[in-house]
């Protein structure tokens, strides 16, 4: 019998490193969680580098299965998907209704020249979507209409949306007109830490005030409304309630403002996934980020036994793996835990794959789980310069080779060609697998699309 050689666990600072922020290959912000069956997605906008303000001009949706390893889905909405919005992609958030997605967006409206919601639809999470109704479902020319958050509460839905003042409106049951007048929530002391703007009495200290970033949601008989709080910087702070539409009650700051944030907005969304509940943000984390170039971050918490929530802080080590990846079916190669200095780009022909690949930059997936030994690793890779070498790493960069698989010139960035190579050494257990890339220095080596392992014929195992 073939002796099978484990791999040890390397246990390098790098592979025990940070988790947070979630998403390295783009700038992201307000991250807005749904669960659909074994798959948490999240629906983020985005910073543009180096922006000296939130000029921003796309939506894009990661989901993971295990917490740690991201897919990234692509742009699936941008201004262009609404023939009434010209600037500012703001925050979002996606919910399902009867086997439809309804994504509920703001941006800026060059019909009344205000910000306004919209929504998009789509039959699946990951689109395609489209404006569902070509016109802005609210539009009133004011710049309150930001940050829609809706909640499914049986067969009735709610929206809620607004800085500094708090809209609210039932959704009527085709999820894009409203059942109803939109009304204002009138904030007190009680239930937001401070009265509605107009109320506010200048120099006073309040006990928190309600900014903007509204997360409506449901917990067993609770009804809770998170939102950005406090000013500029902003802190997390909620209220709770029995009913949808309140009356609210204050409860205190979620998350305070942290210096080690590196942003002076925070957004939040909370979500239970496979029994664990979830608090996603953003920081401005990232190298060369900071308040118009942020990041998705997230961190587990447990409800209080009262149904309250604990005071969450920001972490870089983010949360732990909720379950395994399997290596012998076909993995995006844009899913992807940690990174150096790769990006993402799509295209009709290929989805997204993984680009500005350079000398010595790489991508870590997380617990890869080597269930039989491989013996061959196939991946799709494009290249309009010469090429490079993809080594295959466990546990850390350094750690043992598994395979090096050579890509030459395909003759084009988007002529994606499979390559594949045997596997130099037996590896079993589950393993941190680094994707180093390697070629000429200073150009761009090759485009990844994506990879899968082959196993080991049994009856050659057991020779
Ligand atoms: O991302 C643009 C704006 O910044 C959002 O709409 C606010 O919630 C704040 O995060």
């Amino acid at each position: 019998m073939k002796k099978t050689i484990l791999i040890v666990m390397l246990g390098l600072s790098i592979t025990a490193s940070a988790q947070n922020p979630i998403i390295q290959t783009h700038y992201t912000a307000d991250p807005a969680p749904m669960v659909k069956g074994d798959t948490l997605f999240v629906y983020a906008d985005v910073d543009e580098p180096k922006a000296d303000f939130f000029w921003m001009y796309q939506w894009r949706v990661y989901s993971t299965i295990d917490m740690v390893n991201w897919t990234d889905h692509g742009e699936l909405l941008g201004l262009n998907s609404f023939s009434w919005a010209d600037d500012r992609a703001w925050a979002t958030q996606c919910c399902e209704r009867d086997g439809k997605y309804y994504w509920y967006i703001c941006a800026h409206s060059k019909l009344s020249g205000g910000m306004a919601i919209g929504v998009a639809v789509s039959d699946s999470p990951t689109g395609p979507f489209k404006d569902a109704i070509g016109h802005p479902l609210y539009d009133d020319g004011k710049w309150d209409n930001i940050d829609p958050t809706v909640l499914m509460d049986g067969k009735n839905a709610y929206l809620v949306w607004g800085n500094p003042e708090i809209h609210q409106a039932k959704l009527a049951d085709n999820m894009t007109s409203f059942d109803g007048e939109v009304s204002i929530i009138r904030q007190d002391e009680k239930s937001f830490g401070a009265p509605s703007p107009a109320f506010r009495k200048r120099g006073m200290k309040y006990k928190d005030i309600y900014v903007e970033g509204p997360w409506l949601a449901k917990r067993n008989k609770n009804y809770y409304l998170l939102y950005s709080a406090g000013g500029v910087p902003e802190h997390i702070a909620y209220s709770m309630s029995r009913k949808p539409q309140g009356p609210w009650i204050y409860k205190g700051i979620v998350m305070p403002q942290e210096n080690e944030t590196n942003s002076f907005t925070n957004h939040c969304g909370i979500i239970d996934f496979k029994g664990h509940s979830y608090f996603f943000y953003h920081t401005g984390n990232l190298p060369g980020g900071g308040g118009f170039d942020r990041s998705i971050a997230v961190e587990e918490f447990k409800y209080n036994k009262d149904g309250t929530i604990p005071a969450i802080l920001p972490t870089r080590e983010g949360v732990k793996p909720t379950g395994t990846l399997n290596p012998f079916q076909k993995t995006e190669a844009s899913t992807i835990a940690w990174e150096k200095g790769l990006t993402t780009e799509q295209s009709l022909r290929t989805g997204v794959y993984v680009t500005d690949i350079q000398n010595g930059d790489w991508m870590k997936v997380r617990e890869v789980n080597f269930s039989s030994q491989p013996q061959k690793i196939s991946i799709s890779a494009a290249s309009a310069s010469q090429g490079g070498t993809i080594e295959l790493h466990a546990d850390s960069i350094n750690g043992k080779m598994i395979a090096t698989i050579n890509i030459p010139s395909t003759g084009g960035w988007e002529n994606f060609c499979n390559f594949s190579a045997n596997t130099l050494i037996p590896v079993t257990g589950v393993h941190d697998l680094f994707f180093v890339f390697h070629g000429q220095k200073g150009r761009k080596l090759m485009n990844f699309s994506w990879w899968e392992m082959e196993k080991q014929e049994r009856d050659d195992e057991e020779k």
